[in-house]
């Protein structure tokens, strides 16, 4: 598709629609960037863009936009059903997603990792070891840098790791990776999707375009349909699969590849997340040896079951990243002490009750934040002790009060942080500065 003459419209001016009409503008298109919000910091970020030429329109006069466009780029995050995009679509617009813009300019080969929980932490698992097998690549997508803006740089790459969420899955037309990985699937995201079967319905996407010379690394446990591309399976619980569990080690059709000790992450969803990289190294030829270096490096970013500090004999920590509740049962099951749980925040259309006897037998008390807080409690009275607190400071403070030396405070929250906080990792990192303050 030539830009030079277009006229494009793009919806929201975040970190993606910000990277989409940057590159749109490079490419020669007249660009608009329309955002339903306006406040000082994005009015200092529309005017940098206008400085590059591409125009802003911001606040309630962009979701009455009536010019038409040959083009029209959606962020992500934003939900089809809101004012903004609805204007768009009764004006006839098609929408493209900013994942499908980029590929359109993508001329090296894309290994794209979805799922509910671990997409983070695989993409930068293979990231690192291809880099470590020598080959050069970049992580990108939903991670944190758009797609869009790693472009700019593919000539200095061999592949691109692309981190896709169903967001940005939905609205792909030709989006073909090389190797598609799927990790799990739980319930996630019900604030957008009717139910889970729609959530899944647009993760499936991934493979859509995909040909027999493509590769799939799926999850054995989850029951996809049958794909087009060559699949291998991975499951660290008992079962048939390629790549197996026993003990220590990784198997891959029965044959030893790797030894978890000799790498830094701990817990069932991480040797999957292990074994998803090694399907992608096998899809890749890449020897297992060469594979294991960068798996070996391989540290976890903040936020995942990170340890913050000591107090009082009680070790607390931040897994600020749990977002929805299968990374909140992954998070208590992988602990070996008494845990009291810290739990709860944005109301994201899930209810609790499916975890409460798992939360009654894995810890000893709960204190519970947020705008979810009292649903909370009423889900999970009946099998664990929960008080309910107002903020961070109370929380870490009744947790406290319930922890002996030797337990474990896990901030665990289950859900997303929008109703107090900026996001996850700003949730994360007010409550290791916390507990690093009170350590002191
Ligand atoms: N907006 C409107 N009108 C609306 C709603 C929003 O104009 O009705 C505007 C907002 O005012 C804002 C912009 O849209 O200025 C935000 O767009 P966005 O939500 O797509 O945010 P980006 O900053 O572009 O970030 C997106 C991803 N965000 C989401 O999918 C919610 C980031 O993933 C991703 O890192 C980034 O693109 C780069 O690819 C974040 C995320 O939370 C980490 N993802 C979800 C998850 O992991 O669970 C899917």
């Amino acid at each position: 598709m030539k830009f030079a003459a277009l006229t494009t419209a793009v919806l929201g001016l975040g970190t993606s629609g910000e990277a989409a009409a940057k590159l749109l503008r490079r490419e020669g298109a007249n660009v608009t960037v329309f955002d339903s919000a306006d406040f000082p910091a994005l009015r200092e970020r529309a005017a940098k863009m206008q400085a590059l030429g591409i125009g802003t329109v911001l606040g309630p006069k962009a979701e009455q936009a009536s010019d038409r466009f040959d083009l029209t780029v959606i962020s992500p995050g934003i939900d089809p059903e809101v004012p903004l995009v609805k204007n768009f679509i009764r004006q006839n617009a098609r929408l493209t997603g900013e994942l499908e813009l980029a590929f359109q300019f993508c001329s090296k080969p894309i290994i794209a990792i979805t799922g509910t929980n671990g997409k983070t932490t695989t993409t930068q698992l293979v990231e690192l070891m291809l880099k470590r097998a020598g080959i050069s690549a970049i992580a990108c997508g939903n991670i944190g840098m758009p797609f869009c803006e790693a472009i700019a740089q593919q000539n200095d790459f061999e592949f691109f790791a692309v981190e896709v969420s169903s967001f940005q899955l939905e609205t792909i037309s030709r989006f073909r990776p090389k190797v598609a990985v799927w990790l799990n699937l739980t319930p996630d995201h019900l604030d957008r999707y009717r139910d889970v079967w729609e959530y899944r319905q647009a993760k499936l996407r991934i493979f859509e375009q995909q040909r027999a010379d493509d590769f799939a690394v799926i999850n054995a446990r989850d029951d996809l349909p049958k794909l087009l591309a060559d699949t291998i399976s991975f499951s660290a619980y008992p079962g048939r699969a390629d790549f197996s569990a026993s003990g220590n080690a990784i198997l891959f059709r029965g044959e030893p590849v790797l030894d978890v000790t000799q790498t830094n992450l701990t817990g069932v969803h991480n040797l999957e997340n292990l074994m998803a990289a090694l399907g992608v190294a096998w899809a890749l030829g890449i020897p297992w040896e060469k594979a294991s270096i960068g798996l070996k490096e391989y540290r976890l970013l903040p936020h995942r079951c990170e340890v913050v500090g000591q107090i009082d004999g009680v070790t607390f920590i931040n897994d600020s990243k749990a977002t929805n509740l299968d990374a909140l049962v992954k998070a208590l099951e992988s602990q070996s002490r008494p845990v009291v749980l810290i739990a709860g925040g944005k109301d994201k259309g899930f209810p609790f009750d499916t975890v409460a006897k798992l939360v009654g037998a894995r810890a000893k008390h709960a204190v519970l934040i947020g705008e979810m807080a009292e649903r909370i409690r009423r889900s999970w009275a009946a099998e664990i002790d929960c008080s309910l607190a107002n903020g961070l400071d109370e929380a870490i403070s009744l947790a406290r009060r319930n922890a002996r030396p030797g337990d474990t405070v896990l901030f665990s929250p289950g859900t997303s942080s929008f109703d107090m906080f900026k996001n996850y990792s700003d949730r994360g990192n007010q409550f290791r500065q916390r507990v690093q303050e009170l350590a002191k």
